[in-house]
């Protein structure tokens, strides 16, 4: 089946009693049984539901994985990952990456005795040196999230099977549409799926997809044991956001592309970060690994001024200013002071998350609107 099909039959069955083509929003926390353990395979639904199930086959098939796991939040999902670990172990993570990911990794996982190794990897070789006996996983986000850092996937995952370790691929703002981390190599592919694949702002949560049965029973274990996980009517309203993923991404790409190439010209802008320009370092990376290269980009204005920029995102009309990414609509954030506020200044700044940067997550609006908008607020 091809990912078009997918996204729309990928895993799924018409419901067995009315044959209903959506999955039914099974609103239920238990399941009657006729005899202690005598039951249709659902007991309680921390454990199992028959809609997060519907949608957790779909996570896997549009991932190419054989095995899909939903969470309460991506964060949740990224907490499921880190409960493989043990105190003692260490993780190589990118720099770059969502501040809430930081957060959870510095601030309650190292109290836990796990120690995180942050460095950029736009080029693969700097990880080796940060491999010893302890380290379990690489923790890779792809693009980075908000500089639009490219990681070559495949020769990441050629150093975590040399070295036998884990590897983990946040694919959020790239999605299936543009990027198979599990194809590539990756052991597990992670997604805020609060973003695109819900693609709607309505819903928080997040995925996880593998292909060995092994590591996914460790992690349906943690998704029971620890309970993090999603209700049914979250679950098939993402279930719902995915049936359109390809249509929608096309015309995010579409739109990011003209923004891209907008703002570039314009000279009131110092740089541009969008993986699709020549001019971006991993360009050719991202053209071998992405289909195409996606709805979100960052840039700076001239004379990096604090002010300047929030002038600007307060002046945008049709880009929200708001967190979060990924819906039908266009967003704008200022990283310093709203996502990735949770990263100390001179770490945040290492990594080019400066005080002028503005992100925005390009919707599927008409782009003449978006770049009048645009236009109005860079005058
Ligand atoms: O918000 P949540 O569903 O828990 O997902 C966390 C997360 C994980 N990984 C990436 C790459 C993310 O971008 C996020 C959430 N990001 C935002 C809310 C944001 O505005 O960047």
């Amino acid at each position: 089946m091809k990912f078009n099909t997918k996204t729309i039959h990928g895993g799924q069955e018409h419901d067995k009693a009315y044959g209903s083509v959506m999955p039914p929003i099974y609103q239920t926390s238990t399941y009657a049984q006729s005899t202690p353990g005598g039951h249709k395979g659902y007991e309680y639904s921390r454990t199992h539901n028959p809609t997060r199930n519907a949608l957790e086959k779909s996570f896997a098939s549009i991932e190419n994985g054989n095995h899909g796991l939903a969470f309460g939040s991506g964060l949740a999902a990224i907490d499921a990952v880190i409960k493989l670990l043990k105190p003692g172990d260490e993780v190589i993570s990118t720099n770059d990456l969502y501040g809430g990911t930081y957060r959870l990794f510095t601030k309650i996982y190292e109290a836990f005795g796990i120690k995180f190794h942050f460095i950029g990897m736009e080029n693969a070789s700097k990880i080796e040196m940060y491999i010893n006996k302890n380290t379990k996983l690489i923790w890779v986000e792809t693009p980075t999230n908000p500089m639009l850092n490219i990681i070559d996937l495949e020769a990441v995952s050629k150093i975590a099977k040399k070295y036998e370790v884990l590897l983990a691929a946040d694919n959020t703002f790239a999605t299936p549409y543009l990027q198979k981390p599990l194809d590539l190599g990756a052991d597990i592919v992670m997604h805020s799926a609060t973003k695109y694949l819900g693609g709607h702002s309505d819903v928080v949560m997040g995925a996880l997809v593998v292909k060995e049965k092994e590591l996914a029973d460790k992690l349906y274990f943690i998704q029971n044991a620890s309970g993090a996980v999603c209700g049914p009517q979250d679950s098939f309203l993402v279930l719902r956001g995915i049936k359109t993923l390809h249509v929608r991404m096309q015309r995010h790409c579409e739109n990011g592309r003209a923004i891209a190439a907008y703002l570039e010209q314009h000279p009131k802008i110092e740089k541009v970060y969008w993986p699709g320009l020549k001019t971006h370092p991993n360009h050719d990376i991202a053209k071998a690994q992405m289909k195409d290269f996606g709805g979100m980009l960052s840039f700076t204005t001239k004379g990096n001024s604090y002010e300047a920029s929030i002038r600007i995102v307060e002046k945008l009309k049709i880009f929200t200013l708001a967190e979060s990414l990924g819906g039908v609509e266009s967003l704008s954030g200022h990283p310093a002071s709203m996502t990735h506020a949770s990263i100390p200044k001179e770490e945040r700044e290492k990594t080019g998350v400066i005080d002028s940067l503005i992100r925005l997550s390009v919707g599927i609006e008409d782009i003449d609107d978006l770049i009048s908008d645009l236009d109005q607020a860079l005058l």
